[in-house]
């Protein structure tokens, strides 16, 4: 009896070593390279966005709509080069500044603005449409740009 005690002993550390040794060997392997990975060298990464709009009936008749940033929010690596190619689909034209920086532009209907971004610090940059900045303006026409 005594002796099977020892034994399942001996199971276990045999186990818990497995266990270790499996997860060393995972925290080894590399990263698996994802899709979207960020240029290298010199060359910008595109991230394409377009303007869209909502637009809704009320029950009691009311027509509201909401113009939008699309995708509404985007991720750089800090230090990254990305032209951010914004093209107007809905809306004649929608004024831009990005928060905290002195980035200013405009996005026309059928054209295409390309705005070059590089962060060099990290956090939350908000892509604000100075026409429709909240939901009274028929916004909010917000992106937020996440540097890390
Ligand atoms: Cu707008």
């Amino acid at each position: 009896m005594h002796f099977l005690v020892i034994k399942k002993q001996y199971l276990f550390l045999t186990v818990l070593f497995l266990a270790a040794a499996a997860s060393y060997w995972l925290l080894q392997t590399p990263d698996a390279e994802t899709v979207t990975s960020p240029a290298q060298g010199d060359t910008a990464r595109e991230i394409h966005l377009v303007t869209g709009e909502f637009k809704a009936t009320t029950k009691d008749g009311r027509k509201i709509e909401s113009y939008r940033w699309d995708p509404g929010a985007i991720v750089l690596k800090k230090g990254e080069k990305v032209s951010l190619k914004i093209y107007g689909v809905n809306g004649m034209e929608h004024p831009f500044m990005i928060e905290g920086t002195d980035i200013k532009g405009s996005v026309k209907q059928g054209e295409e603005t390309a705005v070059p971004l590089q962060f060099n610090k990290e956090g939350v940059y908000r892509l604000i449409c100075l026409t429709h900045p909240d939901k009274d303006s028929n916004g909010p026409m917000i992106a937020y740009i996440f540097v890390e």
